[in-house]
């Protein structure tokens, strides 16, 4: 076992120069504390930037002996990186396109190429001290391309990478100009995690239309490797929050600023300084509460903490004096001698003071634009230990999928911000308990230190996986080993299935007929085997295609059988009732008209809707509709309905190439059976073979057959080995 790397644009420490000398303090943060089970242990280590811009040679060294006695390792960055990379490419293009705030989006071609150096730096930091086999774990929209950067570099380490900000639509995801080299960058991962389902959803669909990778129930199939790709909703120390609640140091805390604020209820407000968290939107709608409520002057106040952020960033700077604008304006128009609306605090506080706030605080006010997550509102909920309070949540923060008993906002609908104060200010206590119980369990049974298990176990199970694949690839042993027995034998069979195992698609699929390399190829297999073409095409093409080829022949996935040597052709395998035709042809045509590029192909005894040419998305979205619909149809009629490669078909389900390669393998008793084959229809195949066989599937996916093979060109490899060119 190798040891754990854990990386992260800033390290979770502060640092400060005191007196000429470097001092560190680690941070307090939740994932700072979830990860400390993690990169404490043994040799494993976490690598990031100390968070200043240290140039001087000397003070490098000592930042490295400090670091070292924490189990971190710096990076550093010049001043340059930190405009450019950090304040430019991350803050100023991800952070708001990730957050949907296009108008605030840089397009610099610099601070790309910084983004690009700075990722290279992190990914040369860690190539300093990983080992091939050690398992990295990524941190984050600053290091996207991190992933791939070290995918290159350790082809067999375990490398995760989890996203803590929201990941977009596609919609936005294609205005950015680099957005193939950031997906690409993520890929290197073998785990891909967001808080979210939709982030998840959100990526998986970028990265079918960008990299042209399709996803089944969460796997990428990259080249060689499986890539898990989910959702792990980020959760906070639950106990050190409900703890603290009850310390007594808190309750000091609590009493004197009560004493301060006398007998009024508590809004409470934390944000860092950021658009995306909607602090002005906030103010106005108090403004607007006050405005309709006057019975509430005097007797409730919003407590607005905001912490200094990216200051150095335009925008920052804006909404830094947009803030301080409204907060003066709601206090000079209402503030009386004893009553101010806003107490506003550009700055953080020590825990122990923001466990007092929330609290005391009666509402929670969490109301942001977008987040990722929103780790706020989960630790006001922790820090109510009489189970008091009510939190407003906005459905645009991540933790609104998990937190349901709050009063769930439209951030952008004013009048409803403004109706849900109300409501939670004359909220009845044994509802407030009921809700806060319900919330509490959850956050205290997920909390950040089950987050971090479930995804490391969650990682371990994908490598797993990816063991079991690689152990199926068919490599130089496996090869030898089969063509060894082929030679052996006296009575050789071959299943192959044609599209996506003899030739790769193409856009149309009479496109994909046999040239001369596969016609001389089967031509050398039948000298040597009996050759079955077992394939989804209907009873025309394949007699064309293969004419003069001594093959024999299963169309439409086993409604027909052709063998080499018979004088009578065509032979039904079943009995076959085509009445359900019309009907469910009339739904088809409906989705083709409403889907351009979209055709039907109607075979004997199935009918085929083909998508491969539609735009893809629309493809996707309609193939779903179509799918539910159908199995809808599907079941009046007793027929079924496949998912094939870009195509769906629907047919009996007792016909299919398994019972068809029975018939075949049943004329005699085989010594060398081999099927290959490349989608689940194949699957039939697998199953029907007799236990002596070898089966192989094209691609890297879960199976029935023996072995795995990585393309339609290596199954040609392979079968030249067999017929000895
Ligand atoms: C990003 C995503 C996602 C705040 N003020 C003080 C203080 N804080 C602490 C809070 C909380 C943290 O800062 C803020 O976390 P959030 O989750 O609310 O927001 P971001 O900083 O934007 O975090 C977000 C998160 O990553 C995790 O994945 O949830 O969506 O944007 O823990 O307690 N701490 C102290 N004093 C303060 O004044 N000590």
């Amino acid at each position: 076992m190798g040891k754990t790397i854990i990386v992260s644009n800033r390290l979770p420490v502060s640092l400060r120069l005191k007196q000429g000398k470097f001092e560190f303090r680690p941070s307090a943060g939740g994932l700072a504390t979830g990860l400390g089970s993690i990169y404490k242990e043994g040799e494993n280590i976490w690598i990031g930037w100390p968070g200043n811009d240290v140039e001087n040679p000397e003070h490098r060294d000592e930042i490295v002996e400090e670091l070292r006695a924490l189990k971190m390792a710096p990076v550093f960055l010049t001043k340059k990186d930190i405009s450019e990379f950090y304040e430019g490419f991350s803050n100023e293009t991800i952070w708001p396109a990730f957050h949907y705030f296009t108008q605030y989006i840089n397009y610099d071609a610099n601070h790309w190429a910084a983004y690009v150096r700075v990722n290279r730096k992190f990914c040369d930091a860690i190539l300093e001290r990983a080992h091939p086999e050690d398992t990295i774990w990524v941190h984050d929209y600053q290091l996207l391309l991190l992933p791939g950067m070290l995918r290159e570099r350790l082809p067999n380490a375990t490398i995760a990478f989890f996203q803590h900000i929201p990941f977009p639509s596609y919609e936005i995801i294609r205005m950015l100009p680099w957005r193939r080299e950031i997906l690409g960058g993520m890929v290197g991962a073998d785990l891909i995690g967001f808080h979210t389902y939709d982030d998840m959803r959100h990526f998986l669909s970028a990265a079918g239309r960008l990299l042209g990778m399709r996803d089944e129930s969460g796997y990428l199939q990259a080249d060689n490797r499986l890539i898990n790709v989910d959702a792990f909703p980020m959760g906070i120390d639950y106990e050190k929050f409900s703890e603290a609640a009850k310390s007594p140091k808190t309750k000091e805390h609590v009493k004197k600023f009560k004493r301060f604020l006398g007998d009024q209820q508590l809004l409470i407000t934390i944000d860092r300084l950021d658009y995306s968290k909607g602090i002005p939107q906030r103010i106005k709608v108090f403004d607007a509460f006050l405005q309709q409520n006057p019975e509430f002057h005097g007797k409730v106040s919003m407590i607005m903490v905001v912490v200094p952020s990216r200051t150095k960033v335009k925008n920052y700077r804006e909404l830094k004096e947009e803030i301080d604008t409204l907060v003066g304006k709601i206090n000079s128009d209402y503030s009386t001698l004893n009553w101010v609306p806003v107490h506003y605090f550009y700055r953080s506080f020590p825990f122990e003071e923001l466990s007092a706030f929330y609290s005391m605080s009666d509402v929670a006010l969490v109301t942001p634009l977008r987040d990722g997550m929103n780790l706020v509102c989960k630790e006001f909920i922790a820090s109510k230990s009489n189970r008091t309070g009510v939190l407003i949540l906005s459905e645009m923060a991540g933790a609104s999928k998990e937190l349901q008993e709050a009063i769930l906002v439209n951030p952008n609908d004013l009048s409803s911000v403004v109706s849900a104060i109300k409501e939670a200010l004359v909220m009845d206590k044994s509802e407030q308990v009921t809700r806060i119980s319900a919330m509490q369990a959850s956050l205290k049974r997920y909390d950040i230190f089950q987050w971090v298990k479930v995804f490391m176990d969650r990682l371990e199970d994908v490598k797993h996986k990816q063991r079991q694949l690689q152990s199926k690839s068919v490599d130089k042993k496996i090869t030898k080993k089969l063509r060894e027995s082929f030679h052996a034998a006296q009575r050789r069979i071959l299943f192959l299935d044609y599209d996506g195992t003899l030739v790769g698609f193409t856009a149309k699929p009479e496109d994909a007929y046999p040239n001369e390399e596969i016609r001389g190829l089967i031509g050398k297999l039948v000298s040597k085997a009996r050759v079955v073409i077992i394939s989804g095409r209907d009873r025309a093409t394949l007699e064309e295609w293969f004419e003069g080829l001594q093959v024999d022949m299963i169309a439409e996935h086993g409604v027909w059988l052709k063998k080499h040597d018979s004088q009578k052709g065509w032979k039904a395998y079943a009995d076959v009732d085509d009445s359900w035709k019309e009907d469910i042809r009339q739904v088809m045509d409906y989705y083709v008209l409403r889907t351009p590029g979209a055709f039907i192909e109607e075979k004997q005894h199935s009918l085929v809707w083909h998508y491969r040419k539609v735009e893809s998305g629309l493809g996707d979205l309609r193939m779903r509709e179509l799918f539910s619909h159908l199995k809808y149809m599907a079941s009046g009629y007793n027929l079924q309905v496949l998912e094939g490669n870009m195509v769906l078909e629907i047919k009996r389900p007792d016909i299919n190439k398994g019972k068809a390669a029975n018939a075949i393998l049943k004329d005699k008793d085989f010594d060398f059976v081999l099927a290959i084959g490349d989608d689940w229809t194949d699957e039939d195949t697998f199953k029907a073979m007799p236990d002596h066989a070898y089966s192989i599937r094209v691609g890297y996916t879960y199976t029935q057959a023996n072995y795995n093979i990585k393309s339609p060109k290596e199954v040609r490899g392979l079968l030249r080995e067999l017929a000895g060119d």
